[in-house]
């Protein structure tokens, strides 16, 4: 590519202009105005009033602005257009052609079922020469919109058949970690890998509003529609959002607002103490709950549509409830009685466990501890508290179980949370697409195959569950998530969180498409196909070089990127693996361990109970077996972590070569970018396969069957 092919490249790949006078252009991720050729190219109406149809409009006027198309806001026009994008509650349209194409669209909506469309939900249909899209609510125009753009031409293909899309989760929303002093420790961003904060720096407001309305276009692209601003782990500082510093969130939420994103805050419990200055934060303390009451009216009257409160409580140090002998239902019920009134909720995290652990002890279980907590409490929370329950039952590892507390209580509004953030899977320095095992965790039926699955708890009944949330990973990074092939993570939980049925292969199509749109990429096809090629397995490779069969926690304490096998072999945290010379995994089994299996429904209780029946990925979870142990693939446990380290490292090198095939097709800065991590990609995989083989083989004495080298 020259100079000249290369710039253009870029004018096409990031954001029209620098977001503040003086700053670099940022990517534009998967809205480049590339994408809205498009739509940009034709003659749109659009009809309808509010804030969000506000938003459509300038969306739809900037790409026709760009690409020649034309725009009307309606009802005085009477003209002929490609694309109508309308309210079902607004008035009629003068242009008779017009008015037809969208009672063909009523008329179409009617044929395939006449469902409500909903408040965020829409229906596309083609009547003749012209794409309509319909919806009740103006939120549902703008996920329309989106859609359209989504789908470039093929959203004014005549032979395509009417759609009506709605978001299976009410919730969508992202937790942001972001801390607002930065923490000597964890930083400005804890478990960040891109930078600094987009919201705050060193202590106040970033003060990049822009930056943060181009984040709420991209998320309101994906689907999401709520966020909280500060990280569960709420300091001095980060405690005064909620009270004296209030007017920073929302500026926030004004800026977020246009995209249908409500803000929600993390708190401390300790707030009426810290902040108030009570003598108590106990839940049951008459002062207490006034204090909650009157303090959360106040958040309302400065933002009248604040999502809620998030809280991380008696877990890791956060104070909470136990300080005052309630349990965490008391906790949760104090803030959502005062949230009630005001259409607020309290995302309560279930993340509780004993992290002053002694290694000595067997007894304890680190993977029983929030089933332990929670599960007696189901049926006593108000109906404003939504239970957030990290997928699996120890903490994001690479292969975890699906916690058995999303079983465990169904008379709770329950919240299922995710880690988009890589603190487990290669900070955002690894290609590591998780996708897929999104949707294997979503679609996993804790009552045994065919019954119920995790999403449609997630969903609840008539869309009245608690969501899916996920920890975000974006920072000031040029690029957004430092590595640039992790914005597919961000995308990808979006649509899936709208609809967990989606096929994350599609979803990635999706976002290759947009990301790199035919029309600005040399060569689509082959950029498509390669990027396939590095992503779609890209979690199962980096599973094969760090944590075989289940087995979690052999990271480097503290930053937790690295092997460090026995990083936490001897600490207080919970998580060890109790490798030795005969073997290797942690009895969760009822008969002999710890009993952790049996906290699953029947089903699985008996799959996960014997190491004959527990499938081979979790092994290691649930099972102390000896090296020998033959697993259902044939192979034994020793042979299995040698092969599949030597494979993990193998596919790592064949993803940095299909990369370099890239090079000249894409934008140069991204390639530049992807091309450095994926060097560290090939360094620290190849770290990996040599200490876990070298420690498995010290510890076993057997040697690898193929001879190949082993340290
Ligand atoms: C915000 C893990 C992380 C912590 C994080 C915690 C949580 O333990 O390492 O950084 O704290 O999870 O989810 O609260």
């Amino acid at each position: 590519m020259n100079a000249e092919e290369s710039l253009h490249l870029e004018h096409l790949m990031f954001v029209e202009e620098p977001m503040e006078p003086g700053e670099p252009r940022v990517h534009a991720a998967w809205l480049p105005p590339e994408a809205f050729r498009s739509l940009g190219a034709r003659r749109v109406l659009v009809h309808g009033d509010g804030l969000l149809v506000d938003t459509v409009l300038n969306e739809v006027s900037r790409a026709c602005a760009r690409y020649g198309g034309r725009v009307w806001h309606s009802p005085s026009w009477d003209v002929d257009v490609d694309l109508v994008l309308a309210l079902r509650g607004a008035d009629e349209l003068p242009s008779p052609a017009v008015q037809a194409a969208r009672s063909a669209a009523e008329a179409a909506l009617t044929e395939i079922g006449g469902e409500p469309l909903g408040d965020e939900g829409f229906l596309l249909a083609r009547d003749g020469e012209v794409t309509v899209v319909l919806a009740d609510a103006p939120a549902g125009l703008l996920y329309g919109l989106f859609h359209v753009v989504r789908l470039c031409a093929a959203a004014f293909d005549p032979a395509r058949p009417p759609e009506h899309h709605r978001p299976a989760l009410r919730r969508r929303m992202l937790d942001h970690w972001d801390n607002v002093a930065v923490h000597p420790v964890m930083g400005q961003v804890e478990r960040g890998y891109a930078g600094g904060s987009i919201f705050w720096q060193d202590g106040r407001p970033r003060g990049d509003l822009a930056r943060v309305r181009e984040y709420g276009r991209l998320l309101a692209a994906s689907g999401v529609n709520a966020i909280s601003v500060n990280n569960v782990n709420v300091a001095r500082t980060e405690a005064l959002l909620l009270t004296d510093r209030l007017g920073d969130v929302a500026e926030i939420a004004d800026v977020l607002r246009p995209y249908n994103i409500r803000v929600h805050l993390s708190i401390t419990f300790a707030a009426p103490a810290v902040l108030g200055g009570l003598s108590t934060a106990d839940p049951l303390d008459e002062a207490v709950r006034v204090w909650w009451a009157a303090t959360t009216r106040r958040v309302y009257e400065r933002i009248p549509d604040f999502g809620g409160y998030l809280v991380k409580a008696d877990s890791e140090g956060q104070p909470g409830p136990f300080t005052y002998g309630r349990d965490h239902a008391d906790g949760a019920n104090v803030l959502a009685e005062a949230l009630a009134p005001l259409g607020g909720v309290v995302h309560w995290r279930a993340f509780v466990y004993n992290h002053h652990q002694d290694w000595r002890d067997r007894s304890t279980d680190r993977a029983r501890a929030a089933y332990d907590h929670f599960a007696p409490l189901d049926g006593r929370f108000r109906t404003n508290v939504v239970v957030q329950v990290k997928f699996g039952p120890v903490d994001f590892q690479t292969r975890e179980p699906v916690s058995p507390v999303i079983a465990a209580m169904p008379a709770t509004r329950l919240a299922v949370e995710l880690q988009v953030t890589q603190e487990y899977t290669g900070q955002q320095r690894h290609v590591c697409h998780l996708g897929l095992w999104w949707g294997e965790v979503l679609r996993f039926a804790p009552w045994g195959p065919g019954g119920r699955t995790v999403a449609d708890i997630a969903a609840g009944e008539s869309g009245a569950g608690g969501g899916l949330v996920a920890v975000a990973n974006v920072g000031d990074d040029l690029f957004w998530t430092g590595h640039p092939l992790a914005q597919a993570n961000l995308y990808t939980f979006g649509r899936l969180a709208w609809d967990p049925r989606l096929d994350p292969r599609a979803v990635l199509d999706e976002w290759i498409a947009l990301t790199f749109p035919p029309s600005a990429t040399a060569e689509p096809e082959l950029v498509g196909r390669t990027l396939h090629e590095i992503m779609d397995d890209s979690w199962r490779t980096y599973e094969r070089y760090t944590a075989p069969l289940g087995v979690g926690f052999m990271v480097n304490p503290g930053d937790h990127y690295g092997p460090g096998v026995d990083g936490y072999e001897y600490t207080r945290w919970g998580t060890y693996h109790f490798a030795d010379r005969d073997g290797v995994g942690v009895d969760r089994s009822r008969a002999s361990g710890t009993g952790f299996a049996g906290q699953y429904p029947p089903y699985w209780a008996q799959v996960y109970e014997s190491p004959q029946s527990c499938p081979d990925e979790l092994l290691l979870f649930f099972h102390h077996v000896p090296y020998g142990h033959v697993l259902h693939s044939g192979s034994t446990v020793i042979q299995h972590i040698y092969d599949t380290h030597f494979a993990g490292v193998e596919e790592v090198v064949a993803m940095r070569r299909r990369w370099q095939t890239l090079n000249g097709m894409i934008d140069p800065a991204v390639y530049e970018r992807v091309a450095e991590r994926l060097d560290e990609q090939v360094r620290c995989a190849t770290e990996w396969r040599d200490q876990i083989n070298t420690y498995f083989y010290r510890k076993s004495g057997v040697p690898d069957e193929r001879g190949r080298t082993i340290h």
